[in-house]
């Protein structure tokens, strides 16, 4: 077992590194990397979803935050300041950065309290969607979250435009807000929703259980369906869309009517392009998609297993859409979508084959003793209960879910392989790699093998992407140094 203090000057080590190999943007001919600097005012404000006001928490008063974009080998530094009632840090999501700036409270960093700063600073290794969001409790269910987007000045993809399609579930400042809720469900130690809505259909990958938690909006880059966000475009552009789950309880199928879209990358890792009319996304992953725009359309976003959508209309010519969305949400409902864990991974980003050197086994199971969510029996307990494991080896996790809900887990600071999905590999073998990714949807009563080496020393946890779930304990973590 590896002591805290080691692991702080591990942290320490690596951030030095990043700032030697790094200069600011007004020398950008002298380094190999440029940086790009940017704040993140932590705070309430009140945000208008469409006709719907909320007050509720987000960096620089903007739902989602203002958009992070830089390009693969670049320093990014951010300054976090604290004006909430509660502490706050940044986590970014699917970054393999160095460890002591993953933004984990306990773990890699005491949280930021109120009137306090910290600042971000790290070089991101790898090109793709990746997104931002707080780490602490349940405020990852508040406006705390944003789109980072790496660019790959080398990449050979096609396309005219690109539209980044933040989908979330809604319920802060509508007469509740997230502590409440995880405190109802404390208390209750049950579902305030009945098994079976009318949003679940024979096709769900994810079971009968949509969720624990009934939401009264859904939204696409902050605005619900009745008013939401309209993107202008020509006839026939070709637009990349990076969609992301920010949601905190809800999986959504990403669709548009009459197109088919050709999936490229999911969690910022390209895939070998293929055609799908909608892809399921649990919490935390994202997919990268290529369509087609020849009138107006919207995108939609259907929540599994729950009522409702979100939507972002697309509009050419100025020209209202001729799609009725409701028919179209129903339809979805009835296809079954695609898993992006289903994927195959492009040669240069597949892992090669070997065994592992260590298999570790994750017992999903929950809720029990009221709403907890255990791993192998045991609830999250930073900074103790590590799981340790060696630099340099491949190691193998099992997700084993024993429980009757779906959870999307998530591992920080490295992209695993999925190499087994139980079910889901009836349709891709299971000798053959599948999708590199950073979290991946776990059914219920299925088991899903990832792999992965160790290259990034630290601690690193891995977690349900259910934001009630991660609370109520359902995470652990891994700890290596060099
Ligand atoms: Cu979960």
């Amino acid at each position: 077992m590896i002591g805290r203090r080691q692991f702080l000057v591990v942290g320490a080590v690596g951030a030095a590194a990043g700032v030697a190999a790094a200069c600011t943007k007004a020398q950008p001919q002298a380094a190999k990397s440029t940086s790009t600097d940017v704040s993140l005012a932590a705070g309430e404000t009140d945000t208008d979803l469409g006709g719907v006001k909320v007050h509720t928490w987000t960096y620089g008063n903007q739902l989602p935050a203002r958009e992070i974009r830089l390009k693969k080998g670049e320093r990014l530094r951010a300054e976090l300041t604290n004006a909430m009632p509660q502490d706050v840090t940044v986590h970014w999501h699917g970054i393999a950065l160095v460890n002591d700036m993953d933004g984990v409270p306990d773990l890699t960093q005491a949280a930021v309290p109120n009137g306090q700063k910290f600042t971000y600073d790290f070089v991101v290794p790898d090109a793709g969607t990746y997104w931002f969001h707080s780490h602490v409790g349940t405020q990852l269910d508040r406006g705390l979250y944003g789109p980072l987007i790496i660019e790959d000045p080398n990449e050979k993809v096609e396309y005219d435009d690109e539209l980044v399609v933040v989908v979330d579930d809604w319920i802060d400042g509508t007469g509740t807000n997230p502590d409440q809720v995880l405190e109802n469900l404390r208390k209750t130690g049950m579902k305030p929703m009945s098994p079976g809505g009318p949003g679940v259909t024979s096709t769900s990958p994810l079971g009968e259980d949509g969720g624990d938690v009934t939401y009264p909006y859904y939204v696409i880059n902050g605005r619900v369906p009745t008013d939401p966000q309209v993107v202008d475009y020509r006839a026939g552009q070709r637009i990349r869309l990076r969609v992301i789950n920010a949601g905190s309880d809800t999986a959504f199928r990403v669709a548009v009517p009459k197109t088919s879209m050709k999936v490229i990358q999911t969690d910022g890792y390209p895939v070998v392009p293929v055609q799908a009319n909608s892809v399921i996304l649990g919490m935390g992953e994202r997919v990268d998609a290529i369509i087609t725009v020849n009138e107006s359309l919207p995108v939609i976003a259907a929540p599994e297993g729950k009522q409702g959508h979100a939507q972002l209309n697309m509009r050419v010519n100025n020209a209202p859409s001729a799609v009725n969305v409701d028919d179209f949400v129903a339809s979805v409902r009835k296809e079954a979508p695609l898993d992006t864990a289903t994927l195959s991974p492009t040669p240069d980003v597949t892992l090669e084959a070997k065994a592992p050197d260590q298999v570790i086994d994750a017992r999903l199971s929950g809720p029990v003793n009221g709403y907890t969510w255990p791993v192998n029996g045991i609830l999250y307990n930073p900074p103790n209960d590590g799981v340790p494991v060696k630099p340099n080896q491949r190691v193998r996790i099992r997700f084993i879910n024993e429980s009757m809900m779906f959870h999307p887990f998530h591992l920080h600071g490295h992209t695993f392989q999925v190499t087994a999905a139980d079910a889901r590999s009836r349709e891709a073998p299971a000798n053959v790699a599948k999708a590199r990714k950073d979290t991946v949807l776990v059914p219920p009563k299925q088991t899903v093998e990832v792999e992965f080496d160790t290259n990034n020393p630290g601690r690193w946890i891995s977690h349900c992407h259910n934001t009630y779930h991660l609370e109520a304990g359902m995470a652990f973590f891994l700890e290596y140094s060099d």
